[in-house]
Order: structure tokens, then C-alpha cells, then sequence
């Protein structure tokens, strides 16, 4: 006999199948939904695509992550290097501004923005640190978008900065590693596709609307990408790795999902 015990009820599985299938109807282009869902999504197809037996003795935990895993695939595969996030005009901007980090505001990091240097790691054939002056002597972009954050909120702000790819190609990075992953002022700490670190409207931030970044929003500099939700978005970036090797995030470790694209 077997001794598998469910862990999940019929209705939990009704859940989580939804709910996986929402997310794939929310990623897949239109005609792409038809193809996928032209005979329903069913547990069995969920296990077959996941590689995960929800029937059986398995932690929830891993189950769910298998599924999360599954979807940054399918984000990866469906991710449009050429697909541009919304942009605002100024008028639309969200004031003040919301502060969010995983403490409160008056904890937020302060840098010396004299003696900060950037620091670059792993597959970059120029790892000479940066001064901030260094950045700013770059060609500079600026653009109003949306950041979306999972706990519920979202706003639309003014970051300027310099484009990642252009900073990336000039440091020589190796653009066929698979990950870019970032280390913070504060102990915070989160990872990219390198995909989505070339996109176009991913840029070094160096500004807020118009003004030096303030400290709250991530001086001397963050990682600004429409593309992804709030917490994929680093503040206070200390150190710049290029890799191969997967580095989760400070969030993603404790079960967000790794791709995070909005
Ligand atoms: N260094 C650092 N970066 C971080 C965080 C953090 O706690 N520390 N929080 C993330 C989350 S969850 C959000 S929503 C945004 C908030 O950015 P904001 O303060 O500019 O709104 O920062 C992201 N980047
Ligand atoms: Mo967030």
C-alpha cells in the first residue's frame, strides 16, 4: 500500500492550479493562450509541466517552488527584448513618492557619495571600481514609469540615470552569462536575467525627479527597471556581479518568485 499522505485537499489543488494558470494566461500573448489552454490546464497537466507530484508527500514549500521555477521559465522564454513598459507623462507622477525597504525609512543606509565606489565582480573584463562622478560624466536617459510592488501598491516616478547595457558593454561584461546580481548598502541583495538587464529601459539610476537620488530612494545609486516589480529594483548598490551561478535575492530566497517581471 502506499504511504503517501495528501497534503493537499481538492480544493487547495483547485487553488493553486488556478492561480497557475492565471499567471499563465497573464504571460501568454494572446494567440499563445489558445495554443495553451485550448484543452484546460488540469492537475496532470500542471504535475507534467512543473516535474511536481502535489499528490504526494512533498512539503508544500518545494511543490511551490517548483511552480514558481516553472514560471520564471516561462517568463524567461516569454520575455520580449523589444517590449517597452509603459511610460507616463510628468503630470502623472506619484507624490510623495512611497518609501519601501525592509526597514523604515530613518534606517535607510548613509553613503559618503566622495568616497563610494562601485564595485564590479565576476565575468567583466574591466573591474576597475567606479566613483559616482565616474557615472555621471556617462550619457544620461531619463523616463517616468510605473514601479509596482507585490505588497499592494504601486506609483509612478522620474528616475535618470545611465542605460545598464551601454555600463555593461563598457565594462566589458560577458552578455552571454546568465545572471547580473547586485549587493546593497544595507544587506539587501537580488539578481536579474541578463535579458532583462539589457533591456532598454533598465538604467543605472542616479536621479529622482531631477535631483540627486535622494537617500531614502537608494543614493548614491539603484538599479531602475520598469520591466520588474519593486523588490527586483536594488537601492544603495555596492557591488555589480556578472555570473552564471544563481543568486537569488534577498526576497526571492524567502519564496518570491526569482523572475518578478510586472
Ligand atoms: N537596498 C534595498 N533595495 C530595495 C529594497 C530594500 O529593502 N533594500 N526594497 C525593495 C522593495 S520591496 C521596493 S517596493 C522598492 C522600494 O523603492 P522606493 O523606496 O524607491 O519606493 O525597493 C526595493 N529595493
Ligand atoms: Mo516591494
Amino acid at each position: 500500500m502506499s504511504n503517501k499522505t495528501k497534503l493537499f485537499s481538492d480544493s487547495d489543488k483547485a487553488v493553486i492550479i488556478q492561480d497557475a494558470s492565471e499567471q499563465i494566461n497573464k504571460q501568454l500573448s494572446s494567440e499563445g493562450r489558445r495554443r495553451f489552454l485550448k484543452h484546460g490546464l488540469t492537475l496532470g497537466g500542471l504535475m507534467m509541466l512543473t516535474g511536481c507530484d502535489i499528490s504526494s508527500n512533498e512539503s508544500v514549500e518545494s511543490t511551490l517552488s517548483g511552480i514558481s521555477r516553472f514560471n520564471d521559465r516561462i517568463q524567461g522564454w516569454l520575455f520580449n527584448a523589444n517590449d517597452l513598459a509603459p511610460v507616463y507623462p510628468e503630470s502623472m507622477m506619484t507624490r510623495p513618492f512611497p518609501f519601501n525597504a525592509f526597514y523604515s525609512e530613518d534606517e535607510a543606509p548613509t553613503i559618503n557619495g566622495d568616497d563610494y565606489r562601485l564595485e564590479l565582480a565576476g565575468l567583466v573584463a574591466d573591474k576597475r571600481p567606479w566613483t559616482l562622478a565616474q557615472l555621471h560624466q556617462m550619457a544620461q536617459v531619463s523616463q517616468v514609469t510605473r514601479h509596482i510592488c507585490v505588497e499592494g501598491w504601486s506609483a509612478i516616478g522620474k528616475w535618470g540615470g545611465v542605460p545598464f547595457s551601454l555600463f555593461l558593454k563598457g565594462i566589458g561584461a560577458d552578455l552571454n552569462a546568465r545572471y547580473v546580481s547586485f549587493k546593497c548598502a544595507d544587506d539587501y541583495y537580488t539578481s536579474i536575467d541578463m535579458a532583462t538587464a539589457l533591456h532598454p529601459q533598465t538604467i543605472i539610476a542616479l536621479t529622482y525627479d531631477g535631483e540627486i537620488l535622494p537617500r531614502k530612494y537608494g543614493f548614491p545609486m539603484k538599479l531602475r527597471m520598469p520591466t520588474k516589480l519593486g523588490y527586483k529594483n536594488p537601492k544603495h548598490i555596492q557591488v555589480i556581479e556578472v555570473t552564471n551561478r544563481y543568486p537569488g535575492g534577498y526576497w526571492e530566497d524567502q519564496g518570491y518568485n526569482w523572475f518578478g517581471g510586472s
